[in-house]
């Protein structure tokens, strides 16, 4: 049987009340109660400090460039579907810079996790304005304020008819936990925005801030697409967490010959003839 110190404990290079304490203690617990040992995990970032999460865990990791973590995951899930592959990443990695990927991620449908940070920050780079900033909010790098409408990551994933859409909040910790197994149990891309306080570099999102606006999604059906745009759309003085919307929908690959039986991962291949590929691109 799995337990979180399975998982390990690692110092953590985050400042002390960051969101990510939460997420990552979250994320463990949610590990063990779905029994998924280290070695069955597949942990995979970007740049950022939410993308430092695999490194705080006994596990398979893959921290790859900015923006850039959701094609490598997709890639480590298809080559081996017995991984759980979920991804950790930022605001700004996961809708700015790898913003195109979010959406291709979404209509592939690849069976993986997507865990967002969601500070509405760029923490690492000291507090520019990420995608979900809100619009005029004052940052060192903008003093005029954000000069763009924020992106709301749960209303596009929504409106695309993504398999599994939710929001949570990094001091939720029960909350955020319980969002993550359903989001890892559900078959197909799941995105979970997690609302995370960066106590450094946003002073007006913090941890007061989310506490008195989220409140649990009760008699919401999120099989019902409008009911589930309506809270999606949702964002300000009042923040629904919860299971936004859900759908079954055929997953990338399973209707390809090549990907039936044994994983591509563990399949004999002719070195040789790779070789020879490799060659040909020198
Ligand atoms: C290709 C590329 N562009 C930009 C950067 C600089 N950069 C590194 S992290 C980051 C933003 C991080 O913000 P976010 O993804 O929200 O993560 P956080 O640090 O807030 O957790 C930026 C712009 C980079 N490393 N590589
Ligand atoms: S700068 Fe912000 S996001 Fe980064 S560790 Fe500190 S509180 Fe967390
Ligand atoms: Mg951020």
């Amino acid at each position: 049987m799995t337990t979180i110190d399975d998982f390990g404990s690692f110092e953590t290079a985050w400042c002390p009340g960051c969101g990510n304490t939460g997420i990552l203690k979250s994320l463990k617990q949610a590990l063990a109660d779905m029994d998924i040992p280290p070695h069955k995990l597949g942990m995979v970032s970007g740049i950022g400090q939410a993308a430092k999460t695999p490194q705080y865990l006994n596990c398979n990791m893959f921290n790859g460039l900015h923006g850039r973590s959701l094609p490598a995951a997709q890639g480590a899930k298809l080559a081996n579907p017995e991984l759980t592959v979920i991804v950790d990443s930022g605001d700004g990695c996961s809708y700015g810079e790898g913003g195109n990927h979010f959406m291709a991620a979404v209509r592939r449908n690849v069976n993986m996790t997507l865990l967002a940070h969601d500070n509405q920050i760029y923490g690492l780079t000291k507090g520019q304005a990420s995608p979900t900033t809100a619009h005029g909010q004052k940052t060192k790098a903008q003093p005029y304020g954000a000069p763009s409408e924020p992106f709301n990551p749960v209303l596009v994933a929504t409106a695309m008819k993504a398999s599994f859409v939710a929001r949570s909040f990094s001091g939720d910790m029960d909350h955020l936990t319980k969002m993550i197994k359903q989001a890892v149990n559900h078959k197909g891309f799941a995105l979970v925005d997690i609302l995370q306080p960066c106590v450094s570099f946003n002073k007006i999102n913090t941890f007061k801030w989310y506490k008195e606006r989220c409140y649990h999604l009760e008699d919401h059906d999120p099989t019902n697409w409008e009911a589930a745009i309506a809270k999606a759309a949702e964002f300000g003085e009042q923040i629904p967490i919860g299971v936004i919307w859900k759908t079954d929908k055929p997953v990338f690959g399973e209707d390809n010959p090549a990907m039936n039986g044994e994983p591509l991962a563990t399949r004999k291949y002719d070195k040789t003839a790779l070789a020879d590929v490799v060659k040909s691109f020198a």
